[in-house]
């Protein structure tokens, strides 16, 4: 089967013809409808050797969509032909947290030299990708693979970001969301499904404005000099009771701090290595509070998977044929990707 495979730390993945893997045990082979690409597969490839813990070779592809091809013998679950997404934070698989469908925050994940299925693990921007075990799968029912595969990662990974906020979402509050790329949007739609919250918007691009209008933001508008201004003005001058940061820039993180209302909550949820001084006294607002979310839960993904069934979530995607991964590769790297970049197999 043909996948695509990191070999070594900073090369460019290549298309490569490897044998397609048969389950054994509990294992579950899905054939691939449908494989997202993620900025963090760009950290995958373009990190120095040893940054990350993964042991190249290994196919990439951590948001996967597609249909049961194959169970081992001691499978339980979806059935044959079933159509799911991938649960993708696999962790140790017996510890506290991923026992109780909490992989993304294994007690182990410091010893595993993997973060989940195409995270040092082989993935899905392949034909077939091998599943260690049926909890981690979700049925899909008749969602398109192109919407269900990166509402794995960037659904799911925005759904968890504001699950962490809730508490901080009641009527006639206002929620600020950073960065309306793939994360984003969904981040705004998912607000607007869940929440009774005002929901502005940010970004460097004007078309990243247009999308935030499609998708159901208040208010949307450009980081510049005075977007802290602008912002402060849209929740009349008391300040923003949660910014969601999909960038994580030094850039972002002033601008959250400058908007935030006392008692504010900050969630990063981009890695641009952005740093934030957080002391006392300083200038951060009384009652701040930081979280650094990382992906979801096996549950949330259902919850994800529910809400876009029911259509209140729509992923806008750009399809590229497997073969065309290297083309999808750059388009990302150059900030060329509207909304999300999807792998169909060719
Ligand atoms: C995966 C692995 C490591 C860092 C970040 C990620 C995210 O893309 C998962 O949503
Ligand atoms: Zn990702
Ligand atoms: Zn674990």
């Amino acid at each position: 089967m043909r996948a695509v495979r990191l070999t070594a730390s900073g090369q460019e993945p290549t298309l490569t013809e490897v044998e397609r893997p048969a389950p054994r045990g509990e294992e579950v082979l899905v054939r691939v409808e449908a494989a997202g690409l993620c900025h963090s597969d760009l950290h995958v490839v373009d990190g120095p050797a040893g940054a990350l813990p993964y042991r190249p070779p290994f196919t990439l592809g951590h948001e996967v969509a597609g249909h049961i091809s194959a169970l081992g013998p001691d499978a339980d679950g979806p059935a044959l032909g079933e159509r799911v997404v991938l649960y993708g934070p696999w962790g140790c698989g017996d510890c506290a947290r991923c026992t109780t469908g909490r992989d993304n925050y294994c007690d182990r994940r410091g010893e595993l030299g993997w973060h989940g299925v195409g995270l040092g693990r082989d993935g899905g921007m392949a034909e077939y990708v091998l599943v260690p075990f049926a909890r981690h799968l979700v049925p899909i029912g008749d969602l398109p693979a192109d919407q269900a595969a990166p509402l794995s990662d960037a659904g799911l990974t925005s759904y968890h970001a504001i699950a962490g906020l809730r508490h901080a979402l009641g009527d006639g509050t206002t929620a600020a969301v950073i960065g309306v790329g793939g994360l984003g949007h969904l981040a705004i739609q998912i607000l607007r499904a869940t929440t009774p919250s005002s929901v502005l918007a940010v970004d460097i691009r004007e078309e990243a404005l247009a999308l935030a209008h499609r998708t159901g933001a208040h208010f949307a508008t450009l980081i510049q000099a005075d977007t802290a201004r602008a912002l402060r003005a849209q929740t009349g001058g008391v300040g923003v009771d949660a910014v969601l940061d999909f960038v994580g820039n030094a850039t972002t993180l002033e601008l959250a701090t400058e908007v935030l209302r006392p008692g504010g909550e900050l969630a990063v949820v981009g890695s641009a290595g952005g740093r934030l001084t957080v002391r006392k006294p300083g200038v951060l607002p009384p009652g701040f509070r930081l979280s650094l979310p990382f992906w979801g839960t096996r549950p949330e993904l259902a919850e994800v998977i529910a809400l876009a069934r029911s259509g209140a979530l729509h992923v806008e995607t750009e399809q590229f044929p497997l073969s065309g991964a290297p083309e999808a590769f750059g388009r990302l790297r150059q900030g060329q990707v509207r909304g999300r970049a999807v792998l169909v197999p060719d």
